[in-house]
């Protein structure tokens, strides 16, 4: 690890040593070394040697921003179901990896300081819970949870392949994955509890996310408008990186490890 990077790591543990309100907005690249792939920027650049063969032919054939549309699912459900039923078994595989653990220590440690983290995912995978985090607010809902075109209530499939494309719902409809489109309301309590976080918090930490899918990114600006200072952690530069005050330039599951036991030392 270089010298300025420590410094930042350690730049970084004292200001999250005197937050009593951190508010976190995490996004794909989190999950990155669970082996799920990210939408945009370079993921495999970043993998270790064994992550990097696990490229998708799915995911190199298909653009998954044009297939995250109701207007992609209208034109062609079976398509777009099968391709997110692929990625629903492959988040059900997946195991979280020590970014998502050190999240959910640092949660574990704000509390017992009488503190507190909210964290806000747009990750649809689960993950950060099954690592043991608490009241995880998903902005944009959850691949394990699908739900009736018809009648909007949700189900969890069994975690085995539909047996047709698209599958269908016992309600009437199709069953759609329970997340948000591009065109699409967030779901309203989610974004009620970001908005809280983002206006309240005293630290903002953004973590594997290119921070340009609104209106997400948009709480990183809320935070800084209010002065608190804003920790990036991430490889590459972001849509967020000017309004950074600490950039940590790395892999989360790198990162965060280092940056939680800093904080708990200090
Ligand atoms: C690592 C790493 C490692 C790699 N460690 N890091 C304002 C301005 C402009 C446009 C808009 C605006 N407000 C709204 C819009 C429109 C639109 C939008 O934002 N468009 C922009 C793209 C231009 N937003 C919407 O449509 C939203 N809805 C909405 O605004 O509704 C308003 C409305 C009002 C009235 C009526 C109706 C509607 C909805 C957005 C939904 C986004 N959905 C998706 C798909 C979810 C389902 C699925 O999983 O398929 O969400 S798109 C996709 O992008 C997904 C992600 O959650 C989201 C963000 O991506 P993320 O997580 O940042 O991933 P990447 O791939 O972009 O970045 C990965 C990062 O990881 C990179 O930086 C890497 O460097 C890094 N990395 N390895 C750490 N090891």
């Amino acid at each position: 690890m270089s010298d300025s990077l420590d410094k930042s790591i350690m730049q970084a543990a004292a200001v999250l040593r005197l937050a009593k309100s951190v508010c976190m907005l995490t996004g794909a690249g989190v999950s990155a070394e669970s082996g799920l792939r990210t939408f945009r920027g370079s993921t495999a650049d970043h993998l270790p040697e064994h992550l990097k063969k696990d490229m998708s032919a799915l995911w190199k054939e298909f653009d998954p921003t044009t297939l995250a549309t109701p207007e992609a699912f209208a034109e062609n459900p079976e398509l777009v179901s099968c391709w997110y039923d692929w990625r629903r078994l492959g988040c059900l595989a997946a195991e979280p990896n020590d970014g998502h653990i050190a999240i959910a220590k640092l949660q574990d440690q704000l509390a017992k300081r009488g503190g507190s983290l909210t964290l806000l995912t747009q990750n649809v995978d689960g993950l950060h819970q099954r690592a043991g985090a608490k009241d995880v607010v998903e902005l944009h809902g959850s691949i394990t949870r699908w739900r009736c075109t018809k009648t909007q209530r949700t189900v969890v499939p069994e975690p085995k392949p539909f047996a047709k494309f698209p599958p269908q719902s016992e309600f009437g409809g199709l069953l759609r994955p329970d997340v948000v489109w591009f065109g699409e309301q967030l779901p309203q309590e989610a974004i009620i509890a970001a908005s809280d976080a983002s206006q309240t918090c005293d630290v903002f930490m953004t973590i594997g996310t290119s921070a340009v899918v609104f209106p997400a990114a948009g709480f990183i600006h809320v935070a800084k408008r209010r002065g608190v200072p804003v920790i990036e952690v991430n490889p590459d530069d972001t849509g967020a990186t000017k309004v950074v005050d600490i950039a940590l330039r790395g892999r989360s599951a790198d990162i965060l490890p280092r940056l939680v036991e800093a904080m708990i030392a200090l």
